[in-house]
C-alpha cells in the first residue's frame, strides 16, 4: 500500500506519521508491539490474518456524546451547516487516519459517509457523490471496503422496526436505503454487505405479531439478496446478531437463532454471520462460543472487534485489550481456516473523556496488539502443546468400531440402547478442563 500522508489538501492528524511496528520493548505509545504486519504466522502474514478494517461510525463521526452529555471532541473537518463539506473533510481524514495506521480496509453505514437529505433523491445524490470520492480514495492508497450497510435504526421513522415494521409505509423506505447502500459498495468493491437489525425486534408482546414480523424481515433479505445479485454484487451478506438493544428482543438474538433463520428463509447460501464480541457478551455467550458455532455451519463470515464491560448490561463498544478473548478466539479461528473474506472491523469507540486525537491511534493500536499477541500465543497451543491431540482423543471412541458406525448415521435407537448391556459401565473420564486451562495460561508470556 502506498503512503500518502496528507491525503487531502490538510493534514488532521498532525505530527503522527506512518505507524510502524517497534517490538515488544517499544514504549512508544505511537508504535506496534506485537502487530508486524509481514510477519507469517502458521502461513499467513499477520495482515491477512485479520483484515483489520476501521468503522467509520464511531471513529469519524461519533464525538462523544452520551445520554447525560454533548460531544467531548470537536472535528477539525466539521463545517458548521454544510454537510457535504463536511463528508467530504470527514473522508480526507478517514483516509488519512487508515493510511497512517497501515490498516487495509474500512467499514460505513451509508449515512456515516454521506449526509441524509431532504429527499429520498437526495439522500441517494449524496451517497453517489461521496461514493465517487471515496471510490478515488480508494484507488489512491490501495485501501479497501470491507463492508458497506444501510443505518435503518436511527431515523424517527423506523422507531418501530425496519424491514419489522407492522406499518407497511416504512418498508419502501427501508428498500431505498438498502438498495442504495448496496449500489455503494458494489461500487466500492465491497467484499461483504452487512445487515444488523437494530430495530428489527421488540419491546412488548401486547402490541407485536413476531411471526408476521419475522416472515417480513425473512422476505425482505431474499428481495434484497435478489437485487444484489442482479445488480452484480459477488460477496457476501452478513447478518449481525445482536440480543437486545435498542429494542428489548432482537430477532437476530446470537449465531445460533441466525444460523436458524438463514435456513428457513433460504438465505444460507448467500449470507453468513458477522459476529461482535459485544454482542456474544449481551447474549451470555464468549466471542470464541460465537465464531465456533458460525463456523460449525459453515457461516462464519467476519467480527466486529470490541468488548463489553461485563458489569455492564449495554454495548460498550470498547477496543478489544482482553488477552484471553483475543487467545481464545484466535484459537478457534486458526482451527477453522481463518478470517476468509471477512475482516476485524473495530466497532469500538474512544471512552468520552478520551479527548487528544492521538488517543483515536493509541486505541487501535492497542486493540491490534492485543489480537496479534492472541494469534502468537494461539498459534504456539496448537503447534507445540498437547491441545489438540487431547482435545481430538476425547472424541476417540467415535472414530472406529460402534463410534464410528452410529456417527456415519447406522446405527438405530435399540441397536444402540442394546449396547448398554453388554459394555456395562463406562470407565469415568476426566475432562480435564484445569489442565486446558494451564496450557493457555504457560503460553502467555
Ligand atoms: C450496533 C452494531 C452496529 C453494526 C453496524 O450495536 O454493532 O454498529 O455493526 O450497523
Ligand atoms: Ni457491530
Ligand atoms: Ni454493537
Amino acid at each position: 500500500m502506498s503512503v500518502n500522508l496528507t491525503v487531502g489538501e490538510k493534514e488532521f492528524f498532525p505530527g503522527i506519521g506512518r505507524i510502524s511496528f517497534e517490538g515488544p520493548d517499544s514504549a512508544n505509545p505511537l508504535a506496534f508491539k506485537h502487530y508486524d504486519e509481514n510477519r507469517v504466522i502458521a502461513g499467513k502474514s499477520m495482515k491477512d490474518h485479520f483484515r483489520f478494517a476501521i468503522a467509520y461510525w464511531h471513529s469519524f463521526c461519533g464525538n462523544g456524546s452520551d445520554p447525560f452529555g454533548p460531544g467531548t471532541v470537536d472535528f477539525p473537518w466539521e463545517v458548521p451547516g454544510d454537510p457535504i463539506q463536511t463528508a467530504k473533510g470527514k473522508l480526507d481524514a478517514a483516509f488519512e487516519f487508515i493510511t497512517k495506521l497501515g490498516v487495509g480496509f474500512y467499514c460505513f453505514h451509508d449515512r456515516d459517509l454521506a449526509p441524509e437529505g431532504k429527499t429520498v433523491a437526495e439522500s441517494e445524490k449524496n451517497l453517489k457523490e461521496l461514493a465517487a470520492l471515496a471510490k478515488q480514495k480508494q484507488e489512491a492508497s490501495g485501501v479497501r471496503l470491507l463492508w458497506g450497510t444501510a443505518n435503518v435504526f436511527s431515523h424517527r421513522r423506523y422507531t418501530n422496526g425496519a424491514a419489522t415494521n407492522p406499518d407497511f409505509n416504512v418498508l419502501p423506505h427501508v428498500a431505498a436505503q438498502v438498495k442504495a447502500a448496496i449500489d455503494a459498495t458494489i461500487a466500492l468493491g465491497g467484499d461483504n454487505y452487512v445487515f444488523w437489525g437494530g430495530r428489527e425486534g421488540y419491546y412488548s408482546l401486547l402490541n407485536t405479531n413476531t411471526k408476521r414480523e419475522i416472515d417480513h424481515l425473512g422476505a425482505f433479505l431474499q428481495k434484497a439478496r435478489d437485487y444484489g445479485r442482479k445488480a452484480g454484487f459477488k460477496g457476501t451478506f452478513l447478518i449481525e446478531p445482536k440480543p437486545m438493544e435498542p429494542t428489548k428482543h432482537q430477532y437476530d438474538f446470537d449465531s445460533a437463532t441466525v444460523i436458524g433463520f438463514l435456513h428457513k428463509y433460504g438465505l444460507e447460501k448467500d449470507f453468513k454471520i458477522n459476529i461482535e464480541n459485544n454482542h456474544a457478551t449481551l447474549a451470555s455467550h464468549t466471542f470464541a462460543h460465537e465464531v465456533q458455532i458460525a463456523c460449525d455451519a459453515g457461516l462464519f463470515g467476519s467480527l466486529d472487534v470490541n468488548q463489553g464491560d461485563p458489569h455492564n448490561g449495554w454495548d460498550t463498544d470498547e477496543f478489544l485489550t482482553n488477552l484471553y478473548d483475543a487467545t481464545h478466539l484466535m484459537l478457534v479461528l486458526l482451527q477453522n481456516g481463518g478470517i476468509g473474506r471477512g475482516g476485524m472491523n473495530f466497532d469500538a469507540k474512544r471512552r468520552r473523556s478520551s479527548t487528544d486525537a492521538e488517543d483515536l491511534f493509541i486505541a487501535h493500536i492497542s486493540s491490534m496488539d492485543t489480537l496479534a499477541r492472541g494469534l502468537i500465543i494461539a498459534n504456539e497451543i496448537l503447534e507445540k502443546s498437547d491441545y489438540l491431540k487431547m482435545k481430538e482423543s476425547r472424541y476417540a471412541s467415535f472414530d472406529t468400531g460402534d463410534g464410528a458406525k452410529f456417527e456415519s448415521g447406522k446405527m438405530g435407537l435399540e441397536e444402540l440402547a442394546a449396547l448398554a448391556g453388554k459394555l456395562g459401565e463406562p470407565k469415568q473420564i476426566s475432562g480435564k478442563q484445569e489442565l486446558y486451562e494451564m496450557i493457555v495460561n504457560q503460553y502467555i508470556r
